[in-house]
């Protein structure tokens, strides 16, 4: 297509809030493009303005729909917004992507409002890795409030939504007896509870078996939950309490926004208190304790290939199948292997 935008230009384009040479920058991030580092790398000390909200559940609960009308909100609210929506590499997700870009273009022409889609990446944390990248340049670009979509499904999808700073979890009635966030494992993480789709049959029975499951787990999930604090952190036990309710369930008809400033006003206070109490330096603690992982794994699992003699670890497969070696040994043999690259991997990540 058009001439390839210089690295330093594409930064410097980035920090001024330019659309376009955002969009272009996330693209040399999905697309590993030779820059992508160097581009996350010049940026990163402008970052840590933007607040991350997350918003995860099962499929169809109406999630894209939600962060669409609370893009509204918070347009409305006087405040800058980014979407990115992380969407599953599989081939059904096609039209409910086409569906998010019909829904989102009513934000366009509104340059307060970005919205970004981002496919899986291949590859073990691959698009952890991509989407972490993202969403430090969309904080570079000066944004507000970030909304991270993502579908409950999977630890990857989840583990990315779990990264941000208030979690926003939504269920949808009648979708079956059970709450779908039970099953996907996203009560754990909730920070907030939107049962959407409230102009159908079963909302109320919905919010009445979210509530019961959060009080059944209140006493044992309210230290273990998400910020464990593991790490020395001053420990923030009290979690968010408001009311004598840990986690407000509520309600949002996304497609006529009803509920929706009540879901914004929500976060807002979720997102004082974590500032209030200090929370907040344990939630970004763990998100780049995790982006770390993430960026090392990458490297280290890009090294088994690339660091070892070109088929080896076929050979190695090959002698496993045939019995002649043990998958333990075969394992230590390619950590062996790679064990000296290492130590130029790590030394290399910060050149
Ligand atoms: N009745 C009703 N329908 C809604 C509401 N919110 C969303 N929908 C509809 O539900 C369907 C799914 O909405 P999406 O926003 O695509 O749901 P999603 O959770 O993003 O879906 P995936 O990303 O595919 O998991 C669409 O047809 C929406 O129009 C709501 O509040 N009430
Ligand atoms: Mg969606």
């Amino acid at each position: 297509m058009s001439k390839q935008i210089p690295t330093h230009q594409l930064i410097d384009g980035l920090l001024k809030g330019n659309r376009l040479f955002l969009a272009r920058a996330i693209s040399r991030v999905e697309n590993e493009a030779a820059d992508a580092t160097e581009i996350v790398q010049a940026v990163f000390a402008r970052t840590g303005r933007a607040y991350l909200i997350g918003i995860t559940g099962a499929p169809g609960t109406g999630k894209s729909t939600l962060v669409s009308a609370l893009a509204d909100s918070y347009r409305q609210a006087g405040l800058t917004v980014a979407v990115l929506a992380v969407d599953p590499s599989s081939p059904f997700s096609g039209g409910a992507l086409l569906g998010d870009r019909v829904r989102m273009t009513r934000h366009s022409g509104d340059a307060g409002v970005f919205i970004r889609s981002m496919a899986t990446r291949s590859g073990m944390g691959g698009l952890a890795k991509a989407t972490g990248a993202a969403l430090l340049l969309l904080d570079a670009a000066g944004f507000d409030r970030i909304l991270v979509e993502t579908v409950g499904v999977g630890q990857a999808e989840v583990e990315i939504a779990s990264a941000a700073h208030t979690i926003v979890v939504v269920e949808a009635p009648g979708m079956g007896d059970e709450v779908q966030a039970i099953k996907a494992g996203l009560l754990e993480i909730a920070d907030i509870f939107a049962v959407n789709k409230a102009d159908r049959k079963g909302v109320e029975r919905a919010v009445a078996a979210l509530e019961m499951m959060l009080e059944m787990g209140s006493g044992t999930t309210q230290t273990v939950r998400h910020h464990g604090q593991s790490m020395g952190a001053p420990a923030p036990e009290t979690d968010y309490a408001e009311g004598g309710r840990s986690i407000p369930v509520l309600k949002t008809v996304a497609i006529s926004g009803r509920g929706v400033a009540q879901l914004r006003e929500a976060i807002e206070r979720h997102r004082a208190w974590l500032h209030e109490s200090g929370a907040l330096v344990g939630r970004d603690r763990k998100r780049f304790d995790r982006m770390l992982q993430i960026l090392v794994q990458v490297e280290l699992l890009a090294r088994v290939d690339s660091g070892l003699p070109p088929g080896s670890r076929q050979k190695l497969v090959e002698q496993v199948r045939r019995r002649q070696i043990d998958p333990y040994s075969a394992a230590a043999e390619v950590v062996k292997g790679i064990s000296t690259a290492v130590v130029s991997a790590v030394s290399g990540l910060a050149t």
